[in-house]
């Protein structure tokens, strides 16, 4: 089917949407016929990225590390789904420089924090408050904001399906669909 590699790029807080929203774009897309691949950070840090912490130099090497596997893929011809939170502007930046240019869309799952601790999908802000988990987003480590993320998905007032169309909106006008 008529495509070619190019990278999703989900930043955003824990319970932000970024999982859902590959996994829904994923299965969307396979069914227009098209290869793709989701790069989940709480699945490479059980593999690829297995030993790293949440230390900034942790994440900045795990980051790195779905980076160049989104690369390699994106360069095989995949669609790359990748939802890693990817705090900081410094590594986000460093990720976009490893991709063509034009094929890289930073997708910001816009949620605010009130929003992602209610979610507390799986019980890891009400830990981090308690002071079990150390350095968690939000709480007790940074996130930056993107400042021109290609996409802004404001996933505590749009659906899920309407989130997914805005993301295959953005590969069908730069060509990548
Ligand atoms: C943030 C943490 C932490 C801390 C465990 N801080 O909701 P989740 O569970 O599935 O998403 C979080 C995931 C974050 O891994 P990433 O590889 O995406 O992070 S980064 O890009 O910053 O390297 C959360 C879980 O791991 N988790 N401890 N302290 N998230
Ligand atoms: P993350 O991968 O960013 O940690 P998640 O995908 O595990 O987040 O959890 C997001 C939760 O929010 C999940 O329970 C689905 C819900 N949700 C509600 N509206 C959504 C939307 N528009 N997009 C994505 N998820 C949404």
């Amino acid at each position: 089917h008529g495509h070619r590699g190019a990278v999703v790029w989900f930043t955003g807080l824990s319970g932000a949407g970024k999982t859902t929203l590959a996994h829904a774009l994923e299965q969307r897309l396979f069914q227009s016929g098209c290869q793709t691949v989701v790069l989940d950070g709480d699945r490479l840090r059980q593999g690829l990225c297995a030993g790293l912490g949440f230390s900034p130099a942790d994440r900045s090497e795990n980051i790195r590390r779905a980076g160049e596997a989104a690369r390699l893929f994106a360069e095989a011809g995949i669609i790359v789904l990748a939802a890693l939170i990817s705090p900081l502007r410094a590594d986000r930046a460093r990720v976009r420089e490893m991709q063509a240019e034009g094929d890289f869309i930073e997708a910001w799952c816009q949620c605010p924090l009130e929003v992602c601790e209610l979610r507390d999908v799986k019980g890891l802000y009400r830990r981090a408050r308690a002071g079990e988990v150390a350095q968690f987003t939000g709480i007790s480590a940074p996130y930056e904001a993107p400042l021109a993320p290609e996409l802004s998905l404001d996933t505590a007032r749009c659906s899920l399906d309407e989130c997914v169309e805005l993301v295959l909106d953005e590969l069908f006008s730069r060509g990548v669909l």
